[in-house]
C-alpha cells in the first residue's frame, strides 16, 4: 500500500498559500502533496468543496486543573480534548499548575496521571509556577525547561497564584537562560483589590461588578509592567488574553524598543462585553472571566490586532466551570458575590469556527492568516514547528477538513465538553470542522467521533533560539 490515507480534491490552506491538492499520508505524517496523487490507499477522504487545513493548536486551555477547595472545573483531559478534537483542533496545550509547597515535578506526575489513556488529541503542557523558590529557580525549572518544557506561566493577580516582580524578574531570567517562553497573566493585583474594596462598601457584589473591578487600565499597567521586567531580562513574553486597545498599544510600544514580545487574543475578546454579564441574578456569572469581556471600542480594537499583526494567536482560554455548585454558583459566590465566582469560561470547541465565521466570512483576514492564527504561530512560539502547524512533506499529518458554507447555530446540545453550557450560545457562524486527523487517525469524520479516547500523544518540545537569545 503507497498510503494509509489520501485526502482528494480539497483546498489545501497553509499559512502562507492556498492551492488545489491531494493530500498522502502514511505512518502519521504527510509524505505526498500533489495535483493529482495516483498509487494505492487503504482509505479515501473526498474532500471536494472543502478546506483542507493543519489542525487547529489552541495552546492556551486549562483541563482538570486544580482550584479553591470545592471547586471542580467542568473538563478533564477526556471530555476537553474530545471537545477539542470535534473543534477541529489536532493539538491543545493545558496547564500543569504548581501547587504552593509542591514541587513542579510532583506536579507534573499529577497531570500526567489525570492525562493518562484519556487524550483524544496531542497535548503539551505549560508549567504554571506558584511557588519559585531557590530550588525551582535555581535547579528544577532548568532541567525541566532542558527537558522540553518550555514555557512558563505567570500571574500577576490571584493572592494564591500571583508573583512579586522580583519573582517573575527570576522566573524570567531562567526562562531566558533555558530557552522558555514566559505567558503572562497581566493584570495587577493591588488595583483589583483596592477595587474590590470600594465595590464591596458600596454593596456592589452582583456578577456584572467583576468587569467593574478590572477595568482596563487594570490589565494596561500590568501589561506595561510585565513587558519592562521583560526588557530587563531580554525574555521571550506572551502577553495571553489581551482584551483593549491599551495593552494593545504597550505590546507595540515595547515591541519598538526590542522587547521580545509574542500576544495572544480569544473570542471572548471578540463577541462578548461586559453587558454579558448582567443577566438575570447569577446567569451573568457564566460570563465571568478574567480579563473580562469589554465593549465594542475594545472588540473593534482586538480585531484590528488580529489583522494588522498585533496579535500572533488565536487561543479559546477555555477554562470551563459548571453552572452548579462545582462551579460558578458555590455557596460562596452566592452569599459573597463575583469576587468568589470562578474565573473562567469553556470555549475549545467553537474559537475555530468563531473567528473563520467572524474574520473569513465576514473579510476581516484571509484563509492564511486563519490558519496562522488558530495553528501554525502557536506551534512556532511554543517548539512544535514544522513538527506541527502546517501541511508539509514530513510533517504530523494533523488535518482538519472544513465546510466554508455549513451554517451552525452554536448550543450547548451540540458541543462535545464537560461543561454544561456555552456563553456563545445562540451565536450564528458560517463554517465548520466536520473531520479531524490527528496523525493519521481519522477521529472525527463527517462530525461522528470515530476513534477511542487514549490516542493523543504528549508532545516533547525543544527549547527556542528566540527565546534564549540575549536580544544583542
Ligand atoms: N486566567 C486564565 O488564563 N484563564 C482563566 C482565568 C484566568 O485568570
Ligand atoms: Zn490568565
Ligand atoms: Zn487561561
Amino acid at each position: 500500500m503507497d498510503y494509509d490515507l489520501i485526502i482528494t480534491g480539497g483546498t489545501v490552506v497553509t499559512a502562507a498559500d492556498v492551492f488545489s491538492a491531494d493530500v498522502g499520508i502514511k505512518d502519521g505524517r504527510i509524505v505526498a502533496i500533489a495535483e493529482t496523487l495516483a498509487g494505492h490507499a487503504a482509505e479515501v477522504i473526498d474532500a471536494t468543496g472543502k478546506l483542507v487545513m493543519p489542525g487547529g493548536i489552541d495552546s492556551h486551555v486549562h483541563l482538570a486543573q486544580d482550584g479553591a477547595p470545592g471547586i471542580v472545573m467542568g473538563d478533564d483531559f477526556e471530555t476537553g480534548t474530545r471537545s477539542a478534537i470535534f473543534g477541529g483542533n489536532t493539538t491543545v496545550m493545558p496547564f500543569c499548575l504548581q501547587k504552593k509547597g509542591q514541587s513542579l515535578r510532583d506536579a507534573l506526575t499529577d497531570y500526567d496521571q489525570r492525562a493518562a489513556g484519556n487524550l483524544y488529541c496531542d497535548v503539551s503542557y505549560h508549567l504554571i509556577v506558584s511557588d519559585p523558590d531557590p530550588q525551582l529557580i535555581g535547579q528544577d525549572l532548568p532541567a525541566l525547561i532542558a527537558a522540553g518544557f518550555t514555557s512558563v506561566k505567570v500571574f500577576m493577580t490571584y493572592e494564591d497564584l500571583r508573583l512579586t516582580d522580583y519573582e517573575i524578574l527570576n522566573v524570567m531570567k531562567t526562562a531566558r537562560k533555558g530557552g522558555a517562553v514566559v505567558m503572562v497573566h497581566a493584570e495587577g493585583i493591588d488595583a483589583i483589590r483596592f477595587l474590590n474594596e470600594e465595590l464591596e462598601a458600596a454593596g456592589k457584589t452582583a456578577p456584572r461588578y467583576h468587569a467593574t473591578s478590572r477595568p482596563i487600565p487594570v490589565e494596561r499597567e500590568a501589561t506595561n509592567r510585565a513587558l519592562s521586567l521583560a526588557e530587563l531580562t531580554n525574555a521571550e513574553v506572551m502577553v495571553v488574553h489581551v482584551s483593549n486597545a491599551g495593552a494593545i498599544e504597550e505590546i507595540e510600544r515595547a515591541r519598538k524598543r526590542g522587547v521580545k514580545v509574542l500576544s495572544e487574543t480569544c473570542p471572548q475578546y471578540l463577541v462578548l462585553t461586559e453587558d454579558d454579564l448582567e443577566g438575570d441574578a447569577l446567569e451573568g456569572s457564566k460570563f465571568v472571566c478574567s480579563p473580562p469581556p469589554r465593549d465594542t471600542t475594545s472588540q473593534e480594537a482586538c480585531w484590528e490586532g488580529l489583522e494588522n499583526g498585533s496579535f500572533d494567536v488565536f487561543s479559546s482560554d477555555h477554562c470551563p466551570y459548571r453552572y452548579d455548585e462545582s462551579g460558578k454558583l458555590t455557596p460562596e459566590a452566592k452569599r459573597g458575590g463575583y469576587r468568589w465566582i470562578p474565573n473562567g469560561i469553556p470555549g475549545i470547541e467553537t474559537r475555530m469556527p468563531i473567528l473563520f465565521s467572524e474574520g473569513v466570512r465576514k473579510g476581516r483576514i484571509d484563509l492564511q492568516r486563519f490558519v496562522a492564527l488558530t495553528s501554525t504561530n502557536h506551534a512556532k512560539a511554543y517548539g512544535l514547528f514544522p513538527r506541527k502547524g502546517t501541511i508539509a512533506i514530513g510533517a504530523d499529518a494533523d488535518i482538519v477538513i472544513w465546510d466554508p458554507d455549513l451554517e451552525v447555530t452554536i448550543s450547548q446540545s451540540e458541543l462535545h465538553h464537560g461543561c454544561d453550557y456555552t456563553p456563545y450560545e445562540g451565536l450564528a457562524v458560517t463554517g465548520w470542522p466536520v473531520t479531524t486527523i490527528r496523525r493519521g487517525v481519522t477521529v472525527v469524520r463527517d462530525r461522528k467521533l470515530v476513534a477511542d479516547k487514549g490516542i493523543g500523544l504528549y508532545q516533547t518540545r525543544v527549547p527556542s533560539a528566540s527565546a534564549a537569545s540575549d536580544g544583542s
